[in-house]
């Protein structure tokens, strides 16, 4: 079967086009978007039924999008764990769903997302939104009795992070995200514990003192158990010094002479899985330059 049908628009600015081709088990809508730069001038899009031989397959993360309507477990959007999904909720959209919360009066349940894992798997899940004056809470659910979800796990604060872990049986999940008061957009990440965690970035080496170095870097990473951090030794080999508790995003190391250059790395580690190396970072204590110490390297113009 091909059908097809053109349309032609004209602009005068660029606009943005991007394809998600998500693929949607039977009878689960199917939804795609377009998202992609265009230059000034006429530019058609196109729609077409493609059959099953459509040979298109993602590879790598993806960025997700929350598509509206999905106030339902039927147009749920599929969510991957390790990768964030971003959408806007306010407390006026529409919802299907509440939530019985135990010490609350009920939320309403305005978006969800699903997951599906094969085999029992501890999830970490944090939602961060930006619009302060909103509350948004989160809540996991696998079904609905009536019109009310049956909470496995969620969060409720007050703050822009809401974060919960659960350890699940196989199965498909939802995740729903409630607007109790107010409008944000928000960002939803799920990750697997087993799963190695994100790395951490911009890691910067700075002296702070002449016997202390201290480090500082990006956690992006929602499922670490902790930091280890590496120094590169006299032999220009990284040996691990110790580690930063989840969630750091700086630690100081110390021992250094006045004046003396080291060079770090940092992992993130889940358990027993790993992200990659950080970037390498060098800094130096304050003071001037003593002489080399055993354990810690020196640079070239140490004596
Ligand atoms: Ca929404
Ligand atoms: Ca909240
Ligand atoms: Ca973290």
């Amino acid at each position: 079967m091909m059908f097809r049908v053109l349309a032609r628009f004209f602009t005068g600015a660029a606009v943005l086009l991007f394809a998600i081709a998500a693929g949607a088990s039977a009878g689960t809508p199917t939804k795609e978007t377009i998202d992609n730069a265009v230059p000034v001038g006429s530019t058609y899009t196109g729609l077409y039924a493609k059959s099953s031989s459509d040979k298109l397959t993602p590879t790598g993360s993806i960025g997700c999008s929350e598509l509206e309507p999905n106030n339902t477990i039927a147009l749920s959007d599929p969510i991957t764990l390790g990768v964030p999904c971003t959408g806007t909720a306010a407390a006026t959209d529409a919802s299907t769903y509440v939530i019985h919360y135990a010490s609350a009066p009920d939320g309403k349940v305005h978006d969800i997302f699903r997951f599906t894992i094969g085999a029992s798997e501890t999830i970490n899940v944090t939602m961060t939104f930006t619009t302060a004056s909103a509350d948004l809470d989160i809540v996991l659910f696998s079904q609905v009795t009536g019109t009310a979800v049956d909470k496995i796990a969620g969060s409720s604060g007050f703050g822009t992070t809401e974060t919960f872990t659960a350890t699940l049986a196989a199965g498909t999940y939802y995740i729903g995200v409630s607007a109790y008061s107010g409008s944000s957009p928000y960002t939803v990440l799920a990750t697997a514990e087993s799963a190695a965690p994100a790395t951490p970035s911009n890691l910067t080496a700075t002296g702070t003192s002449t016997s202390q170095i201290h480090l500082s870097w990006q956690d992006n990473s929602n499922n670490e158990t902790e930091f280890r951090v590496e120094e590169k030794n006299l032999s220009g080999t990284f040996v691990d010094i110790g580690a930063a508790v989840a969630n750091a995003t700086g630690i100081n190391v110390n021992g250094y002479s006045p004046g003396q250059t080291s060079t770090f790395r940092i992992r993130a580690r889940a358990g027993t899985s790993y992200s990659p190396y950080s970037n390498e970072a060098t800094g130096t204590s304050l003071g001037t330059i003593g002489p080399c110490v055993a354990t810690r390297p020196c640079d070239s113009t140490s004596t």
